[in-house]
């Protein structure tokens, strides 16, 4: 049997570096992916760091993709991109980084491993990813939650401008 690819939603952020620029150059590597197609891309957001306040603002943006790499297989390839980018893993929980990649989502599965948590633990509080995931997916639904669209009121107090 054919086996069938799975559609799946990426987190990218930097606050380092040129952040706008780390993320075009992100999206490209996405392009580039083995077994997968990259389908759309949301715009580009700016939004104060949530968490430690003695870092740079943040660029975020979300991109869906199709893929038949498996969970774990496509976690590893969206760390050696944020290895190539120059990501350093440093000391400080939640510091500064020159690009963050988060499987955000990958199709309805859920999946609680020790190096892997699907649906990302933060979707929900965080408006610098329900905003564009929203954009390229507005009528997605969260595994055991329903429609993501029900979160845009309560995070309508948290400061994000769309570029
Ligand atoms: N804050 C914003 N605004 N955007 C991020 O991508 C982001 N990523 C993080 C922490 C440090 C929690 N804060 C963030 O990992």
């Amino acid at each position: 049997m054919m086996p069938t690819a799975n559609t799946v939603y990426i987190g990218l952020g930097s606050n380092l570096n040129q952040p706008q620029a780390q993320l075009n150059q992100a999206i490209e590597a996405l392009k580039n992916l083995t077994q997968s197609h990259l389908i759309k891309h949301s715009s580009f957001y700016l939004s104060p760091p949530m968490g430690p306040t003695d870092q740079n603002d943040y660029i975020n943006a979300v991109v869906e993709l199709k893929t038949y790499l498996q969970p774990l297989a496509l976690l590893d390839q969206l760390q050696a991109i944020e290895k190539a980018q120059g990501r350093v893993r440093n000391k400080q929980r939640w510091g500064a980084r020159t690009l963050d990649l988060d499987l955000l989502l990958y199709g309805q599965q859920v999946i609680q491993q020790a190096r892997l948590e699907v649906p990302h633990y933060g979707i929900k509080q965080r408006a610098f990813v329900v905003l564009p995931l929203l954009e390229i997916a507005p009528s997605i639904e969260l595994p055991n939650f329903g429609p993501l669209n029900r979160l845009t009121q309560k995070l309508a107090n948290q400061e994000i401008t769309k570029l």
